[in-house]
């Protein structure tokens, strides 16, 4: 392991990195608020194993006792996926999970930052956080978002998720100045399904394309990152009516109770899970290995450039 007074970053990592070899990071929030144990940790293992096998080095990025890990080991994985009451750490609170020695899985925008620091160029997620639905009233909209307007990441998914409200996601990230990319396909994907009614900002059909593309904002002087929505594999969605009418339900009971802030996504994909009898979380599975390949592929562009 390399440690600096801010980074522990896992052997294989460092190595691949000083080698400029192709890396991948990863998120965890993913791990500890995103699945129940033990599909969590099992997801996350074979995400890694699919990244290697695509010739690149996977790493999987979280606070543990007050550090910030680039790359777990195996052991590491598994205690975070178990961790009892982790926390769900943004640009907001990553300092504050350091500077406390607390433990926590990193959303989105916290991968971003942390993957920049350690001069990581590529992240595969299943879904960012965006513009929540009734966002005029909750002004819940996340810090997923403002990070990929200004760290210069490219983020792999598989679309905004579909209990976000695409239309105002995709506004906010055009004013932002974020390019969203649809791989190889017309319309938006919708995370559990593969189009949904919006047509995609823009296209690109090669992993190639899309290095070349944020290479040319980089000689631009554009900073920042770009959202890659890569369609779920056909075997795999769940179609966006049948999808509709759960996250609906879910929705409604949220109101009910009065979920609100962090605890939004963490509760609407517990709910949907259960109204989808499980299927929800094979599609989120399978859509988070599709993305950790094409991000592999990404990455060994930009190693090879
Ligand atoms: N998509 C998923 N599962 C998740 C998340 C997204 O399928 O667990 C997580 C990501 O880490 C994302 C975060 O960054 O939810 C967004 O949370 P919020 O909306 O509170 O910013
Ligand atoms: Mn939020």
């Amino acid at each position: 392991m390399r440690s600096n007074n801010i980074l522990d970053i896992h052997a294989p990592v460092a190595e691949a990195l000083a080698a400029g070899q192709p890396v991948v990071a990863l998120e965890s929030t993913i791990i500890t608020h995103g699945m129940p144990w033990p599909r969590n940790n099992e997801m996350a293992a074979d995400v890694e194993a699919l990244i290697r096998a695509e010739g690149a080095v996977p790493a999987t990025i979280a606070v543990i006792d007050g550090r910030l890990k680039i790359g777990l080991s195996d052991g590491e994985r598994a205690a975070l996926a178990q961790a009892k009451d982790p926390m769900k750490l943004s640009r907001a609170d990553l300092a504050f999970a350091l500077a406390e020695g607390r433990s926590g899985g990193t959303t989105v925008a916290a991968t971003m930052i942390a993957a920049h620091m350690a001069g990581i160029a590529v992240f595969a997620t299943g879904g960012i956080g965006g513009v929540h639905k009734g966002a005029e009233t909750s002004f819940d909209i996340s810090a997923d978002l403002d990070e990929l307007a200004r760290t210069p990441v490219i983020v792999v998914s598989a679309g905004p998720k579909a209990i976000l409200d695409t239309e105002k996601t995709l506004e906010v990230l055009e004013t932002r100045g974020v390019p969203v990319v649809a791989f190889a396909t017309d319309t938006m994907p919708a995370f559990w399904s593969r189009h949904s009614p919006h047509k995609a900002p823009l296209r690109l059909d090669t992993p190639q394309a899309i290095a070349r593309f944020q290479a040319t904002r980089k000689a631009l002087g554009i900073d920042g990152g770009m959202l890659i929505a890569n369609p779920v594999p056909a075997a795999d969605e769940i179609a966006a009516g049948e999808m509709a009418r759960h996250i609906a339900a879910a929705q409604d009971e949220a109101l009910e109770r009065g979920v609100s802030g962090k605890a939004m996504t963490p509760f609407l994909l517990a709910r949907i899970l259960e109204l989808t009898d499980g299927a929800s979380l094979a599609t989120n599975i399978a859509l988070v290995k599709n993305n950790a390949i094409l991000a592999a592929r990404i990455a060994r562009e930009i190693a090879a450039a």
